[in-house]
């Protein structure tokens, strides 16, 4: 459909045709042509006819710091809801989760603190997730720390093999979050999850939602990764789990970095699940969060990212994760977090 030009001076005489096009009315305001359907492009409404369901997980003793567990606030803070509902989605907030917390603040068990709690506050948000799967809709989920991608992934699993489906996964992170209790340092569960989910450590992690492995390591892509423990090392090499690492990206450029990965990811039948650790990004764009490491993805990396995520097709969820709103400044890591959600969710420059 054409869009008449505009008008100089404003508006028409009154001997002036009536104005239409396409059986559509016009609508001038000031010297502006705003053809109201005209200016709806689909392109502009990635999300026309498709459903968005927003998880909040407020749990951070998987961390080991507090402000974690704020962060689906400081996205709601954002605007987050509002901004996907102008990209055409249909937004359905499920509100947060009541996320039982532990009874004593020192309570650690061994080498997975909180192992219990973690443990079953993930199977309550695997169910959740499975829930929004059945319903047709997109899960969007918002850490909390980065323990709650075992629940959060058995969820979208347990979907596809109802399905006889595999799932994908795409992690981005500094971390390779492929720590046991046999391996960590620190004996947090966040730093645990992927193992997991790939059905290496503690089994009350390892077999949430009723099964395991969630993943095989020839569906997963880890992008983003700079600091990781020995023992993770080994692990990677003996399951050849891709990673692409900052060097990787340094030298290849993230564009074919991506192409790969997602290649990789789309390999499962069912598509793949995308989780998003802020603290992949570099600290000096992402300031809030409790594990900063320098080097890490640009604002542009990240956001071509999720570009290419979006355009390529086949993702089943997103998570974005361990957004520490203590140690943000003036919510912008919040903010950038709404940002690379709506890329993800299709939100183009042109
Ligand atoms: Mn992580």
């Amino acid at each position: 459909m054409s869009v008449p030009p505009a008008v100089a001076g404003g508006c028409f005489g009154e001997d002036d045709p009536p104005a239409t096009a396409g059986g559509t009315d016009l609508y001038f305001v000031s010297d502006v042509l705003i053809n109201q359907q005209a200016l709806v492009l689909p392109s502009d409404h990635p999300g026309t006819g498709r459903r968005v369901s927003i998880l909040g997980v407020p749990l951070g003793f998987g961390s080991k710091l507090a402000g974690v567990d704020i962060g689906p606030a400081a996205l709601r803070v954002a605007r987050l809801n509002q901004r996907i509902a102008q990209l055409g989605y249909e937004v359905r907030d499920l509100g947060d989760m009541r996320i039982a917390r532990p009874q004593s603040a020192g309570k650690l068990e061994g080498k997975a603190n909180y192992l219990q709690e973690v443990s079953a506050a993930c199977e309550e948000i695997a169910v959740e997730v499975q829930n929004i799967m059945n319903s047709g809709e997109l899960p969007l989920i918002l850490g909390g720390d980065h323990s709650i991608a075992i629940g959060s992934i058995a969820g979208v699993s347990s979907f596809m093999r109802e399905r006889n489906q595999t799932l994908g996964l795409i992690w981005f992170d500094a971390h390779a979050d492929m720590n046991t209790p046999e391996t960590t340092p620190s004996g947090n569960i966040h730093g645990m999850p992927l193992s997991a989910l790939l059905g290496f450590g503690a089994p009350a992690l390892v077999n949430v939602a009723g099964f395991a492995p969630k993943l095989e390591p020839r569906f997963c892509a880890h992008v983003g990764g700079r600091d990781i423990d020995q023992g993770e090392r080994e692990m990677i090499r003996r399951l050849g789990m891709r990673f692409f690492t900052m060097r990787e990206i340094d030298e290849r450029g993230m564009s074919a970095c991506m192409d790969e990965a997602i290649g990789i990811a789309s390999r499962a039948t069912g598509g793949y699940s995308v989780t998003f650790d802020v603290d992949a990004l570099d600290p000096g764009d992402a300031p809030g969060s409790g594990t900063l490491v320098r080097g890490g993805l640009t604002y542009r990396e990240a956001h071509l990212a999720m570009e290419k995520i979006t355009e390529a097709g086949g993702m089943r969820s997103f998570e974005i994760v361990e957004i520490n709103t203590a140690l943000d400044i003036n919510n912008r890591t919040a903010e950038l977090g709404v940002e690379l959600i709506l890329s993800a969710l299709g939100k183009r420059i042109l």
